[in-house]
């Protein structure tokens, strides 16, 4: 087994491509649309969102994509991002062929090899590893639709462990606390019903560089109407702008806020009476519990003024049960983020917004059956119990914790398959974890559209098709209506990149596995699926997009009991099962460490023009953006003795320190917090645009802080200095 070394410097295969350039040349190019036009339909894979549209190409080359104005997800309108991805189909620095780790006079580097000869690496050391380990010692890391083909071949072989990102860096507190409180978690898309609030207050969530596509939408229609807002964020930040009142929180103190609004709510008999009678238990244990929190005690805490407190907390209440407490999106901050979470979802019932209009609504999906085959067999022994035992409420993945068991020789982990997730930077301050799983891990394999620098951890990588140039697994998300979507190939695959079916398909084939995998092309499966359901392929490829009737109402039925799926069958504001697990049955308050002296808050977040780093090699979209800033108050500039515009290097307190990045001086950020967009500082020199380019903020957390209910990685406890750059 070769000791592995991170390769980044190696040399790719044809990748002397041409920079992408705006002028086309010297005579003056035809006007767009003048030559022949054809329309492909796609879903969007630049985020999770999935937004339905359409790919126009002019003679034969991509020209442009816009929304499916059918599509009732996206309603015709793409985000920035959406429209600059058929720029990802272009990218001259995509991966074009399968590469293998070889050694050669004692250096490393990756070789182009076949798709049968990369297959045959693969399936030689799965078998060595189920041999010599036992077949469930392969995890799967997947952030995308294609991770579910490596999950059935993965399942098939015999190893169950999966994980995606999404999870326990991301939506995984907020799905574990709405599931203890309601019995169910919010879903993605969110289940937010906006568009008819009368109130929405966002804790943290910077919706409008957050550009989740609805999210953006509903918010706007419900500011049209009227709707207060009111915003949490120690920086002002875009809907901050929008809103009537700004809550500049002090960093890590939004449990106190919402424990005291819960105080005032009881307090001032605020709350929907007859919504907690009926339908909540642990009323009282609630009342007793927030009475010490009132606003005068959160005013120390928070910073916020004891007026401001109150004042929106009856605006929320007059404004009920139309009143949405948004229950955030990436809530992995400071470890406490259950709790967090649980006080979202507490105050929320006490409202009465679950299950009513302009609160949260009821999602509903399409019943589409699978295509017949045989189902892999389910595991042995339940790896969750040997690998995450210290969650027993958790019954997904957690990446990190995956990670963790993989280090070593004794590992419980020996080989990984890595789908569409940039692990080095998506796993905060991971970095001495990788190179050590490096070294004992006996497979590697890497599928991603790009020279992602985790391809340099990699003994295989497998380069996959752009979202242009593949099938993917029909949009069925549950919603308001339900719809399916399809993404269906615009091109043929450039180089020599294939769609992740064919290659989990291959794979299997290899392993005597194929059996699992009858279908000679995925459109045989989308068009068995589509028949099921009173349409087809042929059909979807015209309309891209199809309704159906919802079976269930989008809203608790006036009157109707409501069963719900906790123990008790009540919404629990007080938990037992989070007691009966030695974990606070109802949200405590831990203030969070403040920065040494002469250091920062490290806050991070969106911009629109990005996704995470996934985005920034893109040709069209580095245009819009192409290095991130470092947001500094003017008091602390004057401290620091930085100025806008000048370049500085952020430091933590263990000597690492980021590579240079701009400094913008403005009043729009707290003087304790500094503010930079994740997804920048990319390392390997393959991505030819993005290296070098800007800051990343991952590699500087040095203090994750581990949800203890759900082994989330707390991303917003870490702490920077500005370190001014050499000319
Ligand atoms: N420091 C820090 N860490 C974070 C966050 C943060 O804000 N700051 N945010 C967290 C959140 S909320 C999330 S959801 C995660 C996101 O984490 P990731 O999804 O891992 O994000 P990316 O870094 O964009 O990595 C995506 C990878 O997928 C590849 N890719 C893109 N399209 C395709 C495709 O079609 N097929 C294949 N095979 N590969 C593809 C890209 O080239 C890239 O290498 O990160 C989390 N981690
Ligand atoms: N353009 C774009 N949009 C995206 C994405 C993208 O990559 N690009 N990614 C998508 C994904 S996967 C996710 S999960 C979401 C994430 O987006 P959201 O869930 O909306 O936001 P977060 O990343 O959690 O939070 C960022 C905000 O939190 C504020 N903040 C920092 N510390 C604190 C604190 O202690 N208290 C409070 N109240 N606020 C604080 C920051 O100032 C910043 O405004 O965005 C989604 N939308
Ligand atoms: S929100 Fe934007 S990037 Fe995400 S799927 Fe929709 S259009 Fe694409
Ligand atoms: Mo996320």
């Amino acid at each position: 087994m070769l000791r592995r070394e991170f390769l980044k410097f190696s040399a790719m295969l044809g990748s002397a491509g041409l920079m992408p350039t705006l002028l086309g040349g010297c005579t003056a190019p035809p006007l767009p649309g003048t030559g022949k036009v054809t329309t492909s339909t796609t879903v969007c894979n630049i985020c999770f969102w999935q937004c339905a549209a359409t790919l126009y190409t002019e003679n034969g080359k991509p020209w442009k994509i816009t929304g499916n104005p059918g599509d009732p997800h996206c309603n015709g309108r793409l985000c920035t991002r959406g429209t600059g991805g058929i720029a990802s189909y272009s990218d001259p620095d995509r991966l074009r062929q399968p590469l293998i780790r070889v050694e050669q006079d004692g250096k490393q580097f990756f070789k182009p090899v076949s798709w049968d000869q990369a297959f045959d690496t693969i399936a030689t050391r799965m078998q060595t590893i189920g041999d010599r380990h036992g077949k469930d010692r392969i995890a799967l890391f997947s952030h995308g639709g294609g991770g579910k083909h490596f999950q059935r071949l993965l399942q098939a072989f015999g190893s169950h462990a999966y994980a995606h990102p999404s999870f326990a860096q991301c939506r995984g507190p907020r799905e574990t606390a709405f599931g203890l409180t309601y019995g169910e978690g919010v879903g993605s898309p969110d289940r937010t019903d906006m568009a008819n609030s009368r109130c929405i207050v966002l804790i943290g969530s910077h919706i409008g560089e957050n550009l989740h596509n609805s999210q953006v939408q509903t918010l706007t229609q419900a500011l049209e109407k009227g709707a207060t807002l009111i915003t949490v964020d120690p920086r002002f930040s875009v809907p901050a702008s929008k809103s009537k009142h700004w809550l500049p929180i002090k960093p890590g103190t939004d449990i106190a806020l919402l424990l005291a609004w819960i105080n005032v709510i009881i307090n001032e008999d605020l709350y929907d009476k007859e919504y907690v009678a009926r339908y909540c238990s642990g009323f009282e244990q609630l009342t007793a519990h927030v009475q010490p929190y009132n606003p005068e005690w959160a005013y120390l805490e928070t910073g916020l003024e004891t007026e401001q407190i109150r004042t929106t907390a009856r605006t929320m209440a007059q404004a009920a049960p139309a009143t949405l407490i948004h229950p955030g999106r990436h809530v992995t901050w400071y470890g406490d983020d259950t709790q967090r979470c649980r006080a979202i979802a507490i105050l929320n019932a006490l409202l009465g917004s679950w299950g009513r209009p302009g609160g949260f609504y009821k999602q509903e999906k399409v019943d589409l059956p699978t295509f017949p085959a045989p189902k892999p067999p389910g595991p042995g022994e339940d790896w969750m119990t040997q690998v995450q035992a210290d969650y027993p409420l958790v019954s997904t993945g957690i990446s990190n914790v995956m990670i963790d068991k993989s280090v070593g020789p004794d590992a419980f982990f020996k080989g990984w398959f890595v789908y569409a997730t940039n692990l080095t930077t998506t796993i905060p301050g991971v970095q001495q974890q990788l190179e050590q799983a490096a070294q004992s891990l006996d497979l590697v394999v890497v599928i991603d559209t790009m020279p992602a620098e985790i391809t340099g951890y990699a003994d295989v990588v497998l380069p996959e098709c752009t979202y242009l140039e593949r099938y993917d697994d029909l949009r069925n998300k549950a919603e308001r209506r339900p719809t399916l979507a399809l993404r269906r190939p615009a091109f043929t695959p450039k180089y020599d990149s294939k769609p992740a079916w064919w290659m989990a398909k291959g794979l299997a084939e290899k392993l005597e596995l194929g059996k699992y995998f009858p279908w000679q092309d995925y459109a045989q499966v989308l068009d068995w699926q589509l028949k099921q359901v009173g349409t087809s392929l042929k059909e979807m490829e015209k309309v891209g997009v199809k309704t159906f009737s919802r079976k269930t109402p989008v809203y608790f039925d006036a009157g109707k009991p409501v069963t719900f799926n906790t123990p008790s069958g009540k919404i629990e504001l007080y938990s037992q099962v989070l007691a009966e697990v030695g974990q606070d049955p109802l949200p405590g308050y831990i203030p969070p460490q403040r920065p040494p002296k002469g250091y920062f808050h490290l806050n991070y977040g969106r911009a629109a023009a990005h996704t995470f780093g996934r985005t920034i090699n893109n040709p069209l979209l580095f245009e819009l953006m192409p290095e991130n800033c470092v947001w500094v108050h003017p008091a602390a500039a004057a401290k620091t003795g930085v100025a806008n515009g000048e370049y500085v290097h952020l430091k933590n307190p263990q000597g690492i320190q980021s590579s240079p990045v701009r400094v913008r001086v403005t009043q729009r950020i707290r003087p304790d917090s500094i503010f930079l967009v994740h997804g920048f500082g990319h390392t390997d020199p393959r991505l030819r645009l993005a290296h070098g380019a800007g800051a990343d903020d991952s590699g500087l957390m040095h203090n994750v802080k581990i949800d203890p209910v759900m082994g989330g990685t707390g991303m917003r406890a870490s702490f920077v200095t500005l370190v001014k750059s050499e000319a």
